[in-house]
């Protein structure tokens, strides 16, 4: 299941044809780079190339009114300063006329031509590519559909499409923040309509908020609308009470649309993880989307003149990583805003990369969310609660009230000429030259997911691409690294042994990306034992061990700040220190969504391992798709350094399915959501505090904000 990359070259067509400083941005350079750097990185030809098409007139009709598309058609019939003039009446918004071009391109030789082109209502000739505003937004709204019924007729998985105009701000009759048609509400819309489906989540992580899809599903609940954007108390454009986190939605739609307004510059890798983890994806799960439609603006990432934020490129890949968690895998990316051509290039291959399924590399920087960025999450939290159980279950939400100071001090918005705004370019490019040696220093590695069975023909159940390892560690060797413990001295738990080193080896080498070992269970504890130790001493920095079941911490591990311990199933919540943490097994799809969203995945991001290991020991508790879920969400934190442990005994559709998420697959739906038990929320709520300090992406409250004490 592939990754379709849809584009036509007609939508670089269109231009801003006269001064406009607002609107300068939003050119074709802004395509055509994204496009290159795709090639570049070989990206693009691992895609299935679609050619977009127009979006027909009914299919506009969507969400526009017959007026609005009426009024759109006619500008083909317009001249540049007709168009000008009736631009003015929009909000940052520029028309393009049927042809700019006075002279056939030198390239050109005239003869025949036996395209077919459609009469238009100037003769244009067929030699000239149509530039209209009118015919790029119909390919731009044309390529959003395709997308989706790429993916909903299967033939994809998931996809992009490159577009212009962008189309989150335009509304049913009017054009708006350089959008004309809303590619991703009419998307939405054609999702419902001509496939049936009952539950589409968009996600926008444009900077700006997409005012224009919240009026379009405002009291729609099979929609439901997720935009972050900055907001500055109302100081930023679009300027819009609604785009704060009070508005929710209407009617029916109450609790379907969710702001995240942030109210400073600066957000980063660490309050955009943050946003997901504690907003975004608690509410997805329990909304339980047929289908994810991304507005993916990159005015969010680093260097963007628009959004003055700090994320870097590698974060849209955990971004989309996270999201491919839901709707089994099928995400429809359509580019909306991004007007740093270095910036949005960059971050539009690191989004198709996780699209393809690549590994993403691992987030920089300090992984702590900074004060607004809490204050923020907590405002929507609570506005959102009482819509949703599972922000119920984490306990109760304090409402803070609009305008909380917050002491924090952070840069105000920069304007440009200032040397601070030229420092913040500087910083750009920092960040984008460390991206790319990232890349060069930790190239993809050759092989995605190993797997080291020890049943004879176990093999055949792995999926498509995973490779069947067959090496191991000389059996002396595996022997010096056991402790004189019974279970190891057993032939086949010493043959099991040196497979899983073998293994780890690889990973750390950077042949393998990830790998699955299977080894008998009653040497289950002593081969996670060997492996952790293994593993500190050949290379890994930071470990970071998951142990599902009844799993006891080796001995001898010390709080050195190189291994964090993690064991999900023990018998109660304690946390002897800071790298030894134990939390009961969730009972519920409620439960277990808390604890690996607003606990394991916070612990991991912000312990920033290199190494995971996820051992699940006999009659560990978790259903197959939970555990699937479970290493699937760490493969994000690790770089995709994941090594999962299983049970020799255990099902072969679980070795299954672990060795298709850690390939990039989604996995498989958890179910119908059930709420957490209270014993699952005090399990948390006892853990939580005692660990947030040292932990910082566990923070949902600033302290300065905390009326929930
Ligand atoms: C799609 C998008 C931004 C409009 C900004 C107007 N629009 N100041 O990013
Ligand atoms: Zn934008």
């Amino acid at each position: 299941m592939g990754t379709a990359l849809v584009y036509h070259e007609d939508m670089t067509a269109a231009r801003l044809l006269w001064d406009d400083p607002e609107c300068e941005i939003e050119c074709p350079e802004r395509l055509t780079t994204a496009l290159e750097c795709l090639q570049q990185q070989g990206l693009e030809q691992r895609c299935l190339r679609l050619a977009a098409r127009e979006a027909s007139e009914a299919e506009l009709g969507l969400v526009h009114s017959p007026e609005y598309v009426a009024l759109l058609r006619g500008t083909q019939a317009l001249g540049t300063r007709e168009l000008q003039a009736l631009s003015k009446q929009y909000d940052a918004v520029y028309l393009h006329p049927v042809r700019a071009l006075a002279d056939p391109p030198p390239s050109h030789t005239s003869g025949t031509c036996a395209c077919s082109r459609p009469a238009l209502p100037c003769a244009v000739p067929c030699w000239l590519p149509l530039q209209s505003t009118f015919h790029c937004a119909r390919l731009a709204a044309g390529a959003a559909l395709q997308l989706v019924d790429a993916v909903l007729t299967g033939a994809v998985r998931n996809g992009l499409a490159l577009v212009r105009p962008p189309g989150h701000h335009s509304q049913r009759a009017t054009a708006n923040g350089f959008c004309v048609f809303n590619n991703v509400a009419i998307a939405a819309k054609h999702a419902q309509q001509q496939h049936g489906l009952r539950r589409v989540l968009i996600v926008d992580w444009d900077v700006h908020h997409g005012q224009g899809i919240q009026y379009i599903f405002e009291d729609d609940p099979s929609v439901l609308y997720f935009s972050w954007h900055r907001y500055e108390h109302g100081h930023f454009w679009p300027h819009l009470r609604e785009s704060d986190a009070d508005a929710v939605g209407r009617g029916r739609g109450l609790g379907f649309t969710v702001n995240l307004p942030w109210n400073q510059v600066g957000m980063g890798n660490a309050d955009y993880v943050a946003a997901f983890l504690h907003v975004l994806l608690p509410l997805a799960f329990e909304f339980d989307p047929e289908l994810v439609l991304v507005s993916a603006g990159f005015d969010s990432a680093i260097g963007d003149p628009e959004g003055q934020m700090l994320a870097t490129p590698e974060c849209f890949a955990h971004l989309t990583q996270l999201l491919q968690m839901l709707a089994g895998g099928r995400v429809c990316a359509v580019l909306e805003g991004g007007y740093h051509l270095e910036s949005l290039s960059q971050s539009v291959c690191m989004t198709v990369r996780a699209l393809l399924g690549d590994p993403a590399l691992p987030l920089s920087g300090p992984m702590e969310p900074q004060g607004s960025a809490l204050e923020s999450l907590q405002r929507v939290r609570a506005a959102q609660a009482p819509h949703w159980v599972s922000l119920q279950q984490q306990g109760a939400a304090p409402v803070l009230s609009p305008g909380t100071p917050c002491p924090e001090g952070r840069p105000s918005p920069l304007p440009p000429g200032e040397p601070e705004f030229k420092a913040a370019v500087t910083q750009a490019a920092d960040a984008l030259s460390v991206l790319l040696e990232q890349l060069h220093l930790h190239p993809t590695p050759p092989i995605r997911v190993a797997a080291a069975l020890t049943v004879p023909d176990a093999g055949r159940a792995l999926p498509l691409g995973v490779l069947c390892e067959e090496g191991s560690l000389p059996r002396e060797e595996a022997q010096a690294w056991a402790r004189p413990r019974e279970t190891l001295a057993q032939d086949e738990a010493l043959a099991a042994l040196g497979k899983v080193l073998y293994l780890l080896d690889r990973i750390l080498d950077g042949q393998v990306s990830s790998g699955m070992a299977a080894t008998p269970a009653p040497a289950a504890a002593a081969t996670l034992d060997v492996a952790v130790r293994y593993g500190l001493s050949h290379g890994a920095q930071r470990l970071l061990c998951v142990a599902v079941g009844q799993l006891d911490r080796p001995p001898d591990l010390t709080d050195d700040g190189r291994n964090l311990w993690l064991n999900i199933g023990g018998k109660e919540a304690t946390a002897p220190s800071m790298f030894h943490v134990s939390v009961p097994l969730p009972v519920t799809t409620g439960g277990f969504l808390s604890c690996a969203l607003a606990l394991v995945l916070p612990l991991a991001y912000s312990f920033q391992p290199d190494l995971v290991l996820v051992a699940l020991g006999l009659a560990h508790g978790l259903r197959d798709p939970q555990a699937a879920l479970l290493a699937a969400l760490l493969r994000g934190p690790a770089g995709g350094r994941v090594l999962a442990l299983v049970d020799e005994e255990s099902t072969p559709q679980l070795a299954t399915v672990l060795a298709s998420v850690l390939n990039g697959e989604a996995p498989p739906s958890l179910g119908p959501f059930s709420m957490a038990t209270p014993e699952d929320t005090q399990a948390l709520m006892y853990l939580r505090p005692r660990l947030e300090p040292r932990w910082k992406m566990l923070q949902r409250l600033l302290e300065c904000c905390d009326l929930a004490a």
